[in-house]
């Protein structure tokens, strides 16, 4: 089933019941990709990792809001019996901003990717949004020209995005460079240094660091200010005890790199097949670090979201 063509936005969005009380009390809400879920982690780690960044969220004092396109709506809040759907199925398509709304229009059952959740997070009235890592300019994209829709919609819209970073299988030079152009704030939490997603170091400084979810709620108050304003990435380092350090990391990400090079993986492809054969090179240790990131991202959005209201 599909919506009609005489649909508004708002027939589009369907925030569940929680999301809805919890927007219209103004208590803090956060947003959740599924491209994580469906494109980022195998079953059933998946959504056993969905069912503990809700309840991270949830102990936080925030409510969650797993984000999805089912029946040509955009689902904002999911059941469990539609994260378990979700996680299970084979035949979701991975919708960035140039897929959602023909995802929509054709009734096909999507998963959202940063870019994807951000448009969706924003249209429903969310803030801030909760994910792993962000996608960004990849390695050799002055050949390929591979470039993350997530850094434009970081640019045009008003999200804050808690990441633990660009993962090092990106070019993560020129993706700082790309934000940066595009007016984008990078904030580092609680470290000088920009994190690399399974790693805490990157060897490159952040733009920006702060030590607060007050003083980052702060810093989007005042940027929402300002007409057009787009979206805030914050950078938040895996916590120690789950990192996997760059020296070790980079030896597996130039492995995956070369084999999807080898099997000719191009555009939407690249960033789940690169994570398969890293999963498959770390023996499992790069999902275990990826879970914990995304639970810690998870706590700091609820605590972001806690302080803009
Ligand atoms: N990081 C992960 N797992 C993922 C992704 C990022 O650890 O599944 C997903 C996110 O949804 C991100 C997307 O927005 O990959 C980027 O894909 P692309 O490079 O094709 O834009
Ligand atoms: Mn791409």
């Amino acid at each position: 089933m599909t919506h009609s063509d005489t649909a508004t936005l708002e027939d589009l969005i369907v925030c569940n019941g929680e999301v809805r009380s919890a927007l219209a009390a103004g208590k803090p809400v956060v947003a959740l990709e599924s491209t994580i879920i469906t494109h980022g982690m195998p079953f059933p780690r998946n959504v056993e990792t969905a069912r503990l960044v809700e309840a991270d969220i949830r102990a936080e004092g925030a409510v969650p809001a797993t984000i999805a396109v089912m029946d040509g709506r955009i689902m904002v809040g999911l059941d469990d019996a539609d994260l378990d759907r979700l996680a299970r199925a084979e035949d979701v398509m991975k919708c960035s901003r140039a897929d959602l709304t023909f995802a929509l229009a054709t009734g096909i059952y999507g998963a959202t990717t940063v870019a994807a959740t951000m448009m969706a997070a924003h249209a429903a009235g969310l803030k801030v949004f909760a994910t792993g890592g962000i996608g960004g300019v990849h390695r050799g994209a002055e050949e390929s020209f591979d470039i993350s829709a997530d850094l434009d919609e970081l640019a045009r819209t008003p999200v804050c995005v808690v990441s633990a970073g660009a993962k090092a299988l990106l070019d993560i030079p020129k993706t700082l460079e790309v934000l940066e152009t595009r007016g984008v704030p990078v904030v580092a939490y609680g470290t000088e240094e920009l994190p690399a997603f399974w790693s805490r170091a990157s060897g490159l400084a952040a733009p920006y660091s702060l030590n607060s979810a007050e003083e980052i709620a702060t810093l989007l108050k005042t940027r929402a200010l300002f007409p057009g304003h787009g979206g805030v990435l914050i950078a938040n380092p895996v916590p120690e005890a789950d990192e996997i350090p760059q020296d070790e990391m980079s030896g597996y990400i130039d492995a995956a790199i070369r084999k999807a090079t080898a099997q000719n993986i191009r555009g939407k492809d690249v960033t789940p097949f690169v994570l398969g054969a890293i999963l498959e090179l770390t023996d499992g240790r790069s999902l275990e670090t990826n879970i914990a990131l995304v639970r810690n991202n998870a706590r700091l959005a609820a605590r972001i979201a806690a302080a803009l209201v």
